[in-house]
């Protein structure tokens, strides 16, 4: 019986999504990167989920594309890799980006290549202290994608970028967190209950609020202060027309804890 290359369980508000396909670290195949398409998307529709907790299965989170799958045929110059990234990986990026909800990685072993982009193209990234990070592209002649030129210079500034992105050297969960790259190193013993703990909170949060920072802070990235600023108000507006809005000066009012609805 074929073994799904991804796991997926619903809880809690959670969506647990766990890359299987341990044998080859994890790498992408076509068959993993269409079926995180589908989930991501099932996720992104069901108003009870309210959070997603990414990791991988065994002892890597992933290694990028599966270099098996893409190995050279019939020559150089014969594969179309811009066609396979616009199919199986910019999707995935753009989907993290935009699902509005928190998505949580747990990394916990290396992420290398595609791998370690989806990794920080998630909202926050907590790593195993073994996990590492590496933009393995330039080893093999190619350039980083999954959203690697743009998501380095804005987390770790265009000089580290340049080096990670040019050198492809492995970074370790703790100097990817001097840098920026993520937000938190555990014993990796505790990442399971941090990260999916995280999720687990966050599901209980005002989402429809979180949807509305997640894209104020996307927005960021290519607005003017003075853009940013009226997109604040607008979105302001709208947060303080939400449910949860109402309940949580009630509860802070009534001195209790705020029961939030995700509206
Ligand atoms: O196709 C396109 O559209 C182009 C897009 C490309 C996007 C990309 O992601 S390009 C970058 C692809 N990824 C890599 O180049 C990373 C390759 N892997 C490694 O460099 C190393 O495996 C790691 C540094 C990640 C981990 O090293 P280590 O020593 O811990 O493990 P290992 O022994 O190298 O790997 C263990 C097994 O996983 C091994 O198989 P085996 O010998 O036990 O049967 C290895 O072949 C397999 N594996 C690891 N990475 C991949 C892989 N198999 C297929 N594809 C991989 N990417």
């Amino acid at each position: 019986m074929a073994v799904a290359s991804i796991l997926y369980e619903a809880r809690q508000g959670v969506a647990r999504i766990t890359l299987n396909r341990p044998d080859v670290l994890n790498s992408f195949d076509t068959a993993m990167s269409l079926s995180l398409q589908q989930i991501l998307a099932e996720v992104a529709r069901d108003t009870t989920l309210r959070a997603v907790y990414l990791t991988g299965a065994g002892r890597a989170f992933c290694a990028g594309q599966d270099l098996a799958e893409a190995a050279p045929s019939g020559g150089p110059g014969v594969q179309d890799f811009g066609a396979h990234v616009r199919k199986l990986y910019n999707p995935l990026v753009l989907a993290l980006r935009r699902l509005p909800k928190p998505v949580i990685c747990g990394v916990n072993g290396v992420a290398a290549g595609a791998g370690a982009n989806l990794a920080l193209a998630c909202d926050i990234v907590i790593a195993a202290e073994e996990a590492a990070f590496l933009q393995a592209f330039v080893k093999i002649g190619l350039v980083p994608d999954t959203g690697g030129t743009w998501f380095l210079p804005r987390l770790a500034g265009s000089a580290q970028a340049a080096a990670l992105a040019l050198l492809g050297e492995k970074l370790s969960a703790a100097r990817a967190l001097e840098l920026g790259l993520i937000y938190k190193v555990c014993p990796a013993g505790e990442l399971e209950a941090i990260g999916y703990g995280l999720a687990t909170q966050l599901a209980t949060q005002p989402t429809y609020g979180l949807a509305l920072i997640k894209e104020l802070l996307n927005a960021s990235a290519h607005n003017s202060l003075e853009q940013q600023l009226e997109l604040e108000a607008e979105y302001q507006a709208l947060a303080g027309r939400s449910e949860d809005y109402a309940e949580g000066v009630r509860a802070f009012l009534e001195k209790r804890k705020p029961s939030f609805v995700g509206k």
